[in-house]
């Protein structure tokens, strides 16, 4: 079915339909000069709006919309059912800095300069965001949350700006109001949520489009490695039988052998993953602060509905990176595994068809998909691809493979790449003090082996498919660099 609100940019203006309080008035006489006025008004409201709520830590399995009957996010399992559901979506790089970067510019972290996560990480000064872009087009711009960049969120384009960096407590935080530091008091999500809502508020006087990037601080563990979930929620959870992942005692054999001294293991051990009841334990807490976010989210988007915007506004929703939860004995992110380069990701909205789609979706897919959704030309120099035939349902060329790539190490890992297409798993680890040294390398047959526990690189019966896999890595990479 071809969308009302999809872009046609060949078509005839259609029909404004937010029409709110103007379209009221217009209606009963006014005169042409304020006609003319509205018609303006009518004219740059045809861009649709954005709501681009981004996670933190939330894994591809942590939404109940995936199947997982043991977290409940029945609001954004509502939204997710409205609209198209990508069950292989992936990051190119799996943290917080990198995955933000990459949304935010639909490049690469090689190529936007934040391939590495700290305070120091930050977009080379010609990067353009999808705030730049949506606001030269006379977009609203508002970013709400959690940055994690160097750069300002004012400086990547937004205009509204209630923020924090990085992370910290999960109550009463420390934020930054427009300008003005304040003690958030309450829970970090619940004061997110108020935030957007403030701005969603302050739209309703305007006549332009608006997007609202808004980043939660949750699922992502707080400062003393935690989650604070509120109380009563993480009391529905006390008694929930909750199981480990089968690959909990992994002896490692096959990866790169550095790992069972890295930091995945190490911190893992710390929280006590050793002993299945400490897993189930951070299950319970993480499960509990996903629920609580999930509320705060929701009455995000009855706000969105509530004011009139639902017809002309897409969702976007993504997590931005995974998270092990003891798979091989780990936790954290970074390594190229399934636990913590697969995110959840869905988009809703008009004219998006409701169903699941397989296909290789990617954090830098969203800004060119914002593009081509507010009838813009995409930019040539975006690494991403736009979502919207996937949208649509409609049969299309699209990418058999992708890199993935942490050229530098990063929270204990050493410089690796990896390319993935639908069934297999090609990942190569550096010398940490040279980089283009292959160390150690693993071929993973995906359909057959999920888990990733059989490393069948250099076994002499899969040489075909693991030097085709080295030729698309090569292809990749050969176009980043001259990108
Ligand atoms: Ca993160």
């Amino acid at each position: 079915m071809m969308s009302e609100r999809l872009p046609r940019r060949d078509s005839a203006p259609r029909t404004e339909t937010v029409m709110g309080r103007r379209g009221f008035l217009q209606a009963f006489g006014l005169g042409l000069v304020e006609l003319a006025a509205g018609a303006r008004a009518r004219e740059r409201r045809r861009r649709p709006n954005f709501v681009f709520i981004l996670t933190d830590d939330q894994r591809h399995d942590a939404v109940g919309y995936s199947g997982n009957a043991l977290v409940k996010t029945p609001h954004l399992d509502r939204l997710a059912q409205r609209g198209t559901k990508f069950s292989n979506a992936f990051v190119v790089l799996s943290i917080c800095c990198p995955s933000r970067a990459a949304c935010l510019t639909g490049r690469y972290g090689s190529r936007n300069g934040v391939a590495y996560v700290g305070g120091s990480a930050r977009l080379h000064d010609r990067e353009r965001t999808f705030a730049h872009y949506l606001k030269d087009a006379g977009y609203a711009t508002a970013m709400v949350g959690k940055w994690h960049l160097a750069n300002s969120p004012q400086a990547c384009g937004f205009d509204f700006v209630t923020h924090f960096v990085s992370n910290g407590p999960q109550w009463n935080r420390q934020v930054n109001e427009h300008g003005q530091k304040k003690t958030a008091h309450g829970f970090i999500e619940d004061y997110n949520a108020d935030q957007a809502i403030a701005f969603l508020d302050r739209m309703k006087d305007q006549d332009k489009p608006f997007v609202l990037f808004l980043c939660t601080q949750l699922a992502h563990m707080d400062h003393n490695f935690d989650w604070k979930p509120k109380t009563e929620t993480l009391a529905r959870y006390a008694d929930v039988d909750i199981p480990v992942p089968r690959t909990w005692r992994d002896d490692l054999a096959g990866k790169p052998p550095y790992l069972k001294q890295g930091r995945n293991r190490m911190q893992a051990l710390k929280y006590g993953y050793d002993k299945a009841e400490n897993i189930r334990e951070h299950l319970r807490r993480y499960y509990a602060a996903i629920e609580d976010t999930d509320a705060a989210l929701g009455r995000v988007i009855d706000a969105v509905k509530a004011s009139g915007y639902e017809d002309d506004t897409y969702y976007l929703f993504m997590g931005d990176n995974g998270w092990f939860m003891g798979e091989h004995g780990f936790t954290s992110k970074v390594l190229p595994y399934e636990e913590s380069i697969r995110v959840p990701m869905f988009a809703a909205g008009p004219g998006i068809e409701a169903g699941t789609n397989e296909d290789l979706v990617l954090n830098i897919d969203w800004a060119p998909t914002m593009m081509e959704l507010a009838g813009l030309a995409r930019p040539s120099n975006m690494h991403g691809k736009s979502l919207v035939s996937l949208f649509q349902g409609r049969k299309t060329t699209w990418r058999e493979s992708f890199l993935y790539e942490a050229p530098v190490p990063c929270l204990g890992s050493q410089p690796l790449l990896a390319v993935r297409t639908g069934r297999w798993k090609l990942v190569q680890t550096f010398e940490t003090q040279a980089c283009e040294k292959i160390a150690f390398e693993e071929l993973y047959d995906l359909q057959n082996d999920p888990e990733e526990m059989q490393n069948l690189a250099n076994d002499g019966q899969h040489a075909g498919i693991q030097a085709t896999l080295a030729q698309a890595m090569a292809r990749h990479r050969n176009r980043l660099r001259s990108s």
